[in-house]
Parts: structure tokens; C-alpha cells; sequence
């Protein structure tokens, strides 16, 4: 999947979201190709990923057919993905699927299996409590597991620095074994496609 493909299924959704085909919230990515491509390139498809309510990238990244992910879209279940035979999973809970994350990197180290996991979070997640707890266990314990911040800025529709009144995230450009951090502008609002759909 190149930046172009992705563009353009998620320009399909919001198409058809718009045009009232999909019952149920979906959150769409925009401008973060690039940055998404880079960090695939080291996800193996063994390897585990786990995303948020926004997930159509990662989905396709990893693998899933398009016709397949579409499908699952217009069931209305864009918000929470889940292809285990990917191994791909998602929660619409803020901050839920970090212990999820978590517990299977562990469990990988236990079993001592080959495959690493990679979660990723907005930054308002990546400031809730729940990531601090989460990251400390995972570098103390020294688990398999890699953590993506993608930073666009939002909470919803609340600025992220100004809700916690720091001009500087905790995560902000900060690149380790555990962390990767990215800023990206979201074209599309948080939710929708841009449109008040009424059915
Ligand atoms: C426990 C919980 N509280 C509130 C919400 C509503 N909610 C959905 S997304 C979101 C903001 C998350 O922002 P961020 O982590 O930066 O991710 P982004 O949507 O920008 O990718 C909130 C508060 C929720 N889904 N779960």
C-alpha cells in the first residue's frame, strides 16, 4: 500500500459516509502516510498492532484485503477494528487498549515468542495515566513492545496543550526503544467526514 492508496480509500469512506452509507462513527487519517509507511516497515506479520478508533491505515498496512475492511466499515464497525487473523485489534476506549497491548507483549516474553507488539495513541491518550503506568511496566520489565504517539494536535475537538496547560507534550519528539512520536494535521474533523448526516 503506497501514500496514494491510502488517500484514496479514506476519501471512499468519507464519500460514502457523506452519502449516508454508514451508519455508525468513523475517525479518518490524513497526512500521516508517509509517517505510517516509515514505521510499517519494520512490523513483521507476525508481529501485533493495536490502534484506537482510528485504524483504517494500520488495518491496510498490515495486511487486511481492502474489499475485507470495507466490508467491516459499512457494518459500522470502523471505531473498533479487530482482524486477529491479521493480528490486528482495536478499542474505542480512551486508553483501553494499552493493557491489552501490554499483557501481550508480556505475554510474548513468557512464551518466549518472536513476535513484538506496536500500539499505537493519540496524544491526549499518551497523556492519560494509564500510558504512564503501561509504559514504566513495559520498560522496567523489558517487553517487546513499541509505543506510537500520533500527535494532531486534538482531543475531540479541545486543544490537547491547552487542556493540560503545558506547551510541551510529555511525548513530544521523544524517540526510543519504546517510543516513536509523530505530528500530523488531520484534514477531516475528529469524527465524520465533514457533513451532518441525517438518515
Ligand atoms: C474512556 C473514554 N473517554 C472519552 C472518550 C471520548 N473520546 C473519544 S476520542 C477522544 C480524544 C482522544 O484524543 P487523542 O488520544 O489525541 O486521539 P485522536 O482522536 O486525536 O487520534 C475522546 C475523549 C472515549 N472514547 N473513551
Amino acid at each position: 500500500m503506497n501514500s496514494a492508496q491510502l488517500i484514496s480509500f479514506e476519501k471512499k469512506i468519507a464519500s460514502l459516509f457523506n452519502k449516508a452509507k454508514i451508519r455508525s462513527p468513523i475517525h479518518l487519517y490524513s497526512n500521516n502516510e508517509k509517517a505510517l509507511i516509515k514505521i510499517f516497515k519494520k512490523i513483521k506479520p507476525n508481529d501485533w498492532v493495536f490502534c484506537s478508533w482510528r485504524s483504517h491505515y494500520q488495518c491496510l498496512l498490515k495486511g487486511v484485503p481492502e474489499k475485507i475492511l470495507e466490508k467491516e466499515i459499512l457494518k459500522g464497525k470502523s471505531i473498533s477494528l479487530c482482524f486477529p487473523e491479521y493480528k490486528i485489534y482495536s478499542s474505542a476506549i480512551v486508553g483501553g487498549i494499552l493493557p491489552i497491548a501490554t499483557g501481550v507483549a508480556m505475554a510474548n516474553k513468557l512464551k518466549k515468542k518472536k513476535s513484538k507488539v506496536f500500539c499505537f495513541l493519540g496524544e491526549m491518550t499518551a497523556e492519560t495515566g494509564i500510558m504512564h503506568e503501561c509504559l514504566k511496566f513495559s520498560i522496567n520489565k523489558k517487553l517487546p513492545i513499541h509505543f506510537i504517539v500520533e500527535d494532531n494536535g486534538k482531543s475531540v475537538c479541545t486543544n490537547t496543550r491547552q487542556t493540560w496547560s503545558q506547551k510541551k507534550l510529555s511525548f513530544e519528539n521523544k524517540k526510543s526503544k519504546f517510543i516513536t512520536y509523530y505530528k500530523y494535521k488531520l484534514i477531516y474533523p475528529h469524527a465524520g467526514a465533514g457533513k451532518r448526516v441525517q438518515f
